[in-house]
């Protein structure tokens, strides 16, 4: 979010980030949905009563890194995702949020891309 400490998008990817880590396994989480391009699990600290992140299975920074380098398939792969998550939880109607913070002004915190996804309440303003 953008109180806590933000990193700079243009560092190299560090494998030692938390959610490189659950992607190996080495950390639980509450696995949402999970395919071969993407990995969905239950924010730590949600926001709404729904907020999952929903994250690639590659080494990308952010959403500047990814869209710059990720192959075509991952990128459709990772779309197609973040739009199943949210139909599988039912959140086509009412409706939900999608926001993805990139580097210091942003407020990332984890220098792995993520997209949130809010839901299942009506949403103020801004979140994370
Ligand atoms: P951002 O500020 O956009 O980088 O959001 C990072 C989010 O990641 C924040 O909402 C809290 C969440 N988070 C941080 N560490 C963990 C963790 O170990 N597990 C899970 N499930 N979420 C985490």
């Amino acid at each position: 979010g953008l109180f806590a400490m933000p990193i700079d998008a243009t560092l190299p990817y560090d494998d030692q980030n938390v959610f490189a880590r659950i992607l190996r396994g080495e950390i639980p989480s509450k696995t949402v949905y999970e395919d071969d391009f993407a990995l969905a699990f239950h924010d730590i600290a949600p926001q709404a009563p729904v907020h999952v992140l929903v994250i690639p299975k590659g080494p990308y920074v952010s959403w500047d890194d990814f869209s710059a380098r990720a192959p075509e398939a991952l990128i459709a792969g990772f779309v197609r995702a973040v739009g199943k998550v949210a139909r599988d939880l039912g959140l086509v109607e009412p409706g939900y949020r999608l926001l993805a913070n990139v580097g210091n002004h942003g407020g990332q915190e984890v220098p792995h891309l993520h997209v949130h996804l809010f839901g299942g309440a009506p949403l103020g303003p801004m979140l994370a």
